[in-house]
């Protein structure tokens, strides 16, 4: 019987390894559910609005400082829940239903959260015998009992109702019913006076089918969900990862989004499939307010999206009240498979406010290393320790920048992780010294299925510890995966956190370096021969949990725990660096989320962008793409527009299958050979911003890479955009992503703004007569990468390339002073040691840099931080100064003053000060004369 298996399994890899080779497939949908095919999914799509049998029962009500709760009532079956309404600091609401008296415990979700989240104080201002109105702050909830409804307003205004179109559902836990002999019309008629007919009538409720697996759903139908209206709003963003538009659509006529971490092989775009990650939190976005709402669940969940253009469904809620002129609105309909309903609602009222409420919740992504923010250089597979040294040369022979080398799943003796092909990486210690000794680093695969092999000793621990995750006879759970046969450790579990973590110690981990850095991928997880893919739901991990409680959040913990091997290793010296494919809300905190398993064509290129956006906002700002397409070859008008484009995304890394051409930037011809090297020279000149940028995401939760509507909240127009994004709010990119294309068409948002193109210096000027932007053709040729710099911003750059970012920490400054209509600018520049800890001691300078006048000062933002850089000031670029000026004045405590010279082109209307010299370490004033 053994034998059989074995054998399946191999034929089943061979399958899978050649669809792997064939480069024309595309995802087979067959392969995973529609809503259609998943019954709890279908059981709530259902549901019929406006019929709601859900009753809050006031009189159960209970009053505390921060927090009221009652009884819920379901008035077709009777089952009893929990609600709970709490304040939460920081424009947050926290509403929760759960079940008052469980026959077995629901699963609630902590990891996903930095710590509880800070309560507020909350008080009653209204009690009648149909609702209650709580107060906290500028915001109210008001609580309607029958049928329940809970209705948020922000400043007087409503802005979010829950429940407004009756959909909530939830799915008590209940006793398996005895099989009747004769399923008689009694039977029938009991169900339906019981209000239970979805589940009697559903033959998927109590157990399941797909394809050829079988689902035994011990304990039966246990789904919750639940409709939020959004008044005002024109568009809903966020619940990442699909490949599809920022914007959300409509899914009335479509499959709802799908949120369930699936490793799908060559995903189509333009589709709401799930994808590797699922982040359940929903920005609604309207000129007038911006809201976000958490679903904090990690069961595989749907969700529904109506707008106001769906006429039929969307009578909106203001207009009942009022019969003004249509409220834009947009709906929601989350649903899961099981869990509590546990929801957050950050009330904004602006973009960055609801992108520092929610990061208050999940956390912002740590400020990483200086290396990580610049090139890595990636293939499946650097074919031996002798390949990766002739890759890393090439890169100095060719003047390339190059800070990471990564070795993916090839560099292991037979897939067994932390262990080295004994042939091929013989001397891995050594092969990392030479990176190191370059400045560089390398970046290993760490997949968290464990080959089945008595000749390991991480499958011998975990199988004598009892460390994997249990199938659902109580035996340890097998699937195939890379390595053939496989368990998966069950991260759930404390004792495998703590084992696992320590796996990444030097003594443990033979070959690695404090240089070595980590990359989890497969943790969807994902397993060949299972289910879509992925685990089968009724496995059971630590405590009893089903893993179909806590699919969703399996990567989380298997980065969580990495991050935790790593910060261990340097004994909490070194900041980590992670890249993970898997992911939840939350995941930010430990790494950075790459967007899988691409293709190398025009319109992935395109989707980078708002796949990128929507996990930014939605609190994942350290993403980014496989450069040049993971499937297939890049021709070389592609790769060198990929090499463009990700040279402006915050994660930065050429990646590729292992049947692909080889791709390195020196096989291709001298030109384009010249433009990759000029894109990755870009990037490597605007480190010293990208670096602030991600500093500022971690004080904030601003996302590096934003949309138009994040600085500019009122302009419609900005609403739909996903073919360009600022950086912070200083820079606008609209990467060129069409085959031979001469031009591309540019919104530049914000009247009354400047923006100056960052090649030419050219300015562009929206009026403010009108309420909008303006819209440019911005003629492009195959060098060209269309950046422009916002007027009333500085930018930090250097402009001395070395081989590797790490080497250029003390490398002076330039300085972008673009000016706005009034002739002023600002902006901000944080400088550290770039790699460790220490700026958490006040180690770092924060630099508030202002022009105003004909005057530049920079001051400390934090008087107390000091870090003794051996940065200086080289260069400032005053861009859009109308006049010509011979010279200027520099002034600092420890230089004294110095008379400097200044050219000024007037043509581009352009100021250059050289050499200021005055130590970026101290506050200094530089005048113009
Ligand atoms: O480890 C091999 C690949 C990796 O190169 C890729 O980046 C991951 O997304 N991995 C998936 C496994 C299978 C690819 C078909």
């Amino acid at each position: 019987m053994k034998k059989i298996r074995q054998c399946f399994g191999i034929v089943l890899w061979l399958i899978i390894v050649s669809l792997g080779c064939n480069p024309v497939q595309s995802v087979d949908r067959n392969n995973f559910k529609t809503c259609e095919q998943s019954s709890f999914c279908r059981r709530s799509r259902r549901v019929k609005p406006g019929q709601s049998p859900y009753q809050l029962h006031l009189n159960t009500l209970s009053v505390g400082s921060s927090s009221i709760s009652a009884e819920l009532v379901n008035y077709n079956n009777l089952a009893k829940f929990k609600f709970e309404l709490s304040a939460i600091k920081e424009e947050t609401f926290r509403m929760k239903i759960s079940e008052l008296s469980p026959i077995r415990p629901r699963y609630e979700v902590e990891s996903a959260l930095v710590s509880e989240p800070e309560l507020d104080t909350l008080k009653i201002i209204e009690q009648t015998a149909d609702h209650v109105t709580v107060q906290a702050g500028a915001n109210e909830a008001k609580v309607f009992a029958a049928p329940f409804r809970v209705d948020l307003y922000s400043h007087g205004q409503l802005v979010i109702s829950s429940n407004a179109r009756g959909l909530l559902k939830f799915e008590h836990y209940r006793k398996k019913p005895e099989p009747k002999a004769e399923e008689g019309a009694g039977a029938a008629e009991e169900a339906e006076a019981a209000g239970e007919e979805d589940i009697e009538a559903d033959p998927g409720a109590w157990e399941e089918n797909f394809k050829s697996h079988h689902d035994t759903k011990p304990y039966g139908p246990a789904a919750v969900a639940l409709d939020f209206s959004f008044v005002g709003a024109h568009h809903a963003y966020g619940i990442p990862e699909h490949a599809d538009s920022f914007a959300l659509k409509s899914t009335k006529n479509t499959d709802p989004y799908r949120l369930y971490n699936l490793d799908v092989f060559e995903y189509e775009l333009w589709n709401p499939m799930a994808l590797y990650g699922s982040v359940p939190f929903l920005i609604a976005h309207g000129p007038a307010r911006t809201v976000g709402v958490l679903w904090l669940n990690a069961a595989e969940t749907w969700v529904d999206i109506l707008s106001s253009g769906d006429q039929t469904v969307v009578s909106s809620i203001v207009n009942f009240v009022s019969g003004s002129d249509p409220t834009p609105q947009v709906d929601a309909h989350f649903i899961s498979e099981t869990g509590i309903i546990d929801v957050f609602f950050n009330l904004g009222p602006r973009p960055l406010d609801v992108f520092r409420q929610y990061t208050k919740l999940t956390g912002t992504a740590p400020l990483p290393q200086y290396f990580a923010i610049a090139y890595h250089q990636s293939r499946w597979n650097y074919n031996d320790q002798d390949d990766v040294r002739m890759v890393e040369s090439k890169f100095d022979e060719h003047d390339l920048p190059l800070d990471v080398m990564w070795l993916d799943i090839e560099h292991t003796d037979n897939k067994k992780y932390f262990t080295w092909d004994h042939l091929r990486f013989s001397q891995p210690t050594e092969m990392t010294q030479n990176l190191t000794a370059h400045g560089r680093k390398l970046v290993v695969i760490v997949d968290p299925h464990i080959k089945r092999d008595g000749s390991y000793f991480l499958h011998n621990d975990a199988e004598s510890n009892g460390y994997y995750v249990k199938n659902k006879e109580g035996r340890d759970f097998e699937g195939w995966c890379w390595p053939g046969s496989s368990s998966y450790l069950d991260f759930l579990n404390p004792a495998v956190q703590d084992y696992y973590a320590q796996r990444y110690s030097l003594d443990n981990f033979k070959g690695s370096t404090e240089d070595t850095y980590i990359w989890n991928d497969m943790n969807e997880p994902s397993v060949f021969s299972g289910p879509e893919v992925t685990m089968h739901k009724d496995c059971v991990h630590h405590g009893g949990w089903e893993h179909r409680e806590i699919h969703n959040i399996y990567a989380l913990l298997n980065t969580k725990v990495t991050f935790n091997g790593l910060f261990r290793r340097s004994e909490g010296k070194l900041r980590p660096f992670i890249l993970t494919r898997g992911h939840f809300a939350g995941s930010q905190r430990y790494a950075a989320v790459w967007t899988g398993d691409n293709a190398a064509d025009w319109a992935h290129l395109r989707i980078t962008v708002p796949m990128c956006l929507s996990l930014s906002v939605s609190g994942i700002s350290f993403c980014g793409a496989d450069v040049g397409g993971f499937f297939r070859s890049p021709d070389e008008e592609l790769i060198t527009r990929w090499y463009q484009a990700a040279a402006f995304q915050p994660f930065f890394r050429s990646h590729a299958h292992i049947d692909t051409k080889r791709r390195e930037p020196w096989l291709f011809g001298e030109e384009t050979l010249g433009v990759i090297r000029e894109a990755l020279r870009k990037r490597y000149s605007l480190l010293p911003l990208w670096y602030t940028l991600f500093r500022e995401h971690e004080l904030t939760g601003a996302p590096v890479m934003q949309p138009l509507w994040a600085q500019f909240p009122t302009e419609t127009d900005t609403f739909a955009i996903d073919d360009e994004y600022l950086l912070g709010d200083r820079l606008l990119v609209h990467p060129v992503t069409e085959a031979e294309a001469s031009s591309v068409t540019v919104y530049f948002p914000g009247p009354g703004q400047i923006w100056y193109d960052m090649d030419s210096y050219e300015a562009i000027h929206v009026s403010s007569k009108h309420s909008g932007g303006r819209t440019e053709q911005i003629p492009v040729n195959i060098r060209k990468v269309p950046v422009f710099q916002r007027g009333g911003t500085i930018v930090p750059k250097k402009e001395r390339i070395r081989r590797a970012a790490s080497l250029s920490l003390d490398d002076p400054f330039t300085l972008l002073v673009a000016l706005d209509v009034n002739g002023t600018a600002s902006g901000t520049v944080y400088i550290d040691d770039g790699r460790s800890y220490e700026y958490k001691q006040g180690k770092y300078l924060y630099l508030d840099l202002k022009f105003e006048g004909k005057t530049l000062t920079s001051r400390f933002i934090d008087k107390n931080s000091k870090f003794p850089t051996k940065a200086w000031l080289e260069r400032v670029v005053i861009i859009g100064w109308p006049s010509a000026v011979s010279k200027a004045r520099i002034e600092s405590k420890g230089m004294g003053t110095n008379v400097l010279e200044a050219s000024y082109n007037s043509a581009a209307h352009l100021l250059v000060v050289r050499k200021p010299a005055v130590s970026m370490a101290e506050e200094w004033t530089l005048s113009l004369l």
